[in-house]
């Protein structure tokens, strides 16, 4: 049984790893690069290697020194958490070869399904629906031409190394084919070593629907129902809900067991996500596997009940799965909100730095998933994520009001961050009635933008409007002594303290 495991990541989802640990006793070991010597992960860990500097490519990304450091720490298992090493085939097989237990699934699994060709191969010969296009590589441009115009324009050429939205061309016209196929190969090449690309035919205006699927080595195989992630910039999910308010039980249950047969079609072990692109007269189409933990994994675990990193766990130990299909159900509704450092009015630009303070949301419902603290600086070299904020409610509306309190009263300065853009959403009349698609954020740009946006003087009067209004409400009962002739102003101090922390 695992005793011991090496987290070979950073930043919020090491710390959540090693919570599930903390719980089923298992020791947990921390590696990290100089920039992050003074990160969450590393003071939460009951043991720590510093494995190189910040650049990932020399510290996270580096298998010859994560092994080493599991080596050392004599950790029998490693959790790869997500990004960084987490979808490395490589990586899977020298755990492997090294005796190590890598908490995730085999290299092959890794290859099938991070080579999206042979993905779709595998997946259509499960019977499930894939976008309509090609089966094999790209070869002769010729060829390429005659293909898509069968298909029909629009169509995308994707690069079959890529995923997540690199090295892939939208086509609208005949004459821009050749162009786009030689423009997407060698962005190929360059991102991946590898310029075989395939054609898909475009659907326009989808939803972004995956479902979470677990994966014992004794063949059973369970989804934990669906996600929806629509709500993205430049392919960065923004904010996830479960249940998706497109789906209904009847395709929930169809999509469910196709997530269920596709990954006992490449013999799937672990957690994993089935992504979908679903159009609005919910004919569906199978589109990538992310065979790892994913960041917005809470709201499923919410809403199903189920911890996604104990089961991951007792899967690498040997263990049958915790729950069959039949157990499980969608329990009310949740939404993840992702918190990052960055500038929303200026492009969301980056917003690294020093946190000068931070007040997370607490109360009924609300779950924090984060790792900085006060006086923590958020490094340069990683993404930019500070923390997850999970609501969950009885209703999607319960859950939306939830979002907005907590995002209310969610207070982080010395960083810019994207709280007020997300309380935008809440708010916006196509998210509120869950109208939306994976063009929402493009389609209610104006919405989203800061419309109070002002510089100067009418910056200041804000700030002294926001003072005034606040002050306006403070009031104070005094009861003088007999005799006294001065009141004491304490309880009004005491609760403007107070107010502090909401
Ligand atoms: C598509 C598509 C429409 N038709 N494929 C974007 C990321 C990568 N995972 C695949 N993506 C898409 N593939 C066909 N045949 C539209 C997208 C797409 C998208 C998909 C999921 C979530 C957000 C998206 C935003 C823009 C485009």
């Amino acid at each position: 049984m695992i005793k011991k495991v090496l987290v070979a990541n950073r930043g919020e989802i090491a710390v959540r790893v090693m919570r599930t640990c903390r719980e089923m006793g298992i020791s947990s070991v921390a590696v990290y690069s100089d920039a992050d010597r003074n990160s969450m992960h590393v003071r939460y860990a009951d043991q720590a290697y510093h494995i190189g500097p910040s650049p990932s490519d020399e510290s996270y990304l580096n298998i010859d020194k994560v092994i080493v450091a599991a080596k050392k720490a004599k950790a029998d298992a490693i959790h790869p958490g997500y990004g960084f090493l987490s979808e490395n085939a490589e990586f899977s097989k020298r755990c492997e070869k090294e005796g190590i237990i890598f908490i995730g699934p085999s290299a092959h699994s890794i290859s099938t399904m991070g080579d999206k060709i042979t993905a779709r191969k595998t997946i259509s010969k499960a019977g499930v629906p894939v976008v309509p296009g090609t089966a094999q590589p790209i070869e002769k441009e010729k060829d390429a031409i005659k293909t898509i115009m069968e298909i029909g324009l629009p169509v995308m050429i994707k690069a079959s190394a890529g995923g997540g939205g690199k090295g892939m061309r939208l086509v609208h016209n005949e004459e821009d084919i050749v162009s786009s196929i030689r423009g997407a190969k060698s962005e190929a090449k360059a991102a991946f070593g590898n310029d075989a690309v395939y054609i898909e035919k475009y659907i326009s205006s989808p939803h972004h629907i995956e479902f979470q699927i677990l994966a014992d080595n004794h063949g059973n195989v369970i989804h934990l129902f669906e996600r929806e992630c629509s709500v993205q910039r430049r392919h960065q999910k923004v904010i996830e809900e479960t249940p998706s308010p497109l789906m209904n039980p009847g395709i929930r249950e169809e999509m469910g067991k196709h997530a269920v047969a596709v990954a006992k079609a490449a013999n799937y072990s672990g957690a994993g996500t089935i992504e979908f692109i679903v159009d609005d007269n919910l004919k569906y189409y199978f589109l990538e596997m992310n065979t790892r933990l994913q960041v917005e994994h809470p709201i499923t675990e919410r809403v199903v009940g189920v911890d996604l990193v104990k089961e991951q766990i007792n899967i690498a130990n040997g263990l049958e799965l915790s729950y069959k299909q039949e157990d499980l159900k969608q329990h009310g509704h949740a939404i993840e909100c992702r918190i990052y450092a960055e500038d929303p009015d200026k492009n969301f630009m980056p917003s690294p730095g020093v946190i000068k303070h931070i007040s997370e949301p607490l109360g009924l419902g609300v779950r924090h998933d984060g790792y900085v603290y006060e006086g923590y600086e958020i490094p340069i070299y990683y993404d930019p994520l500070i923390s997850k904020l999970i609501v969950w409610g009885k209703t999607r509306e319960e859950a939306i009001a939830r979002m907005k309190r907590s995002l209310f009263a969610y207070k982080i300065t010395g960083v810019k961050t994207s709280i007020k853009f997300l309380e935008r959403i809440m708010n916006a009349p196509d998210f509120v009635k869950g109208n939306y698609n994976t063009h929402f954020i493009e389609k209610n740009a104006a919405f989203l933008s800061n419309r109070d946006k002002c510089e100067g003087d009418c910056k200041a009067m804000a700030v002294v409007a926001a003072f005034i209004d606040y002050s306006n409400k403070l009031e104070a009962v005094e009861i003088k002594p007999a005799g006294a002739s001065h009141a004491s102003n304490w309880k009004t101090r005491k609760r403007n303290n107070a107010m502090s922390r909401l």
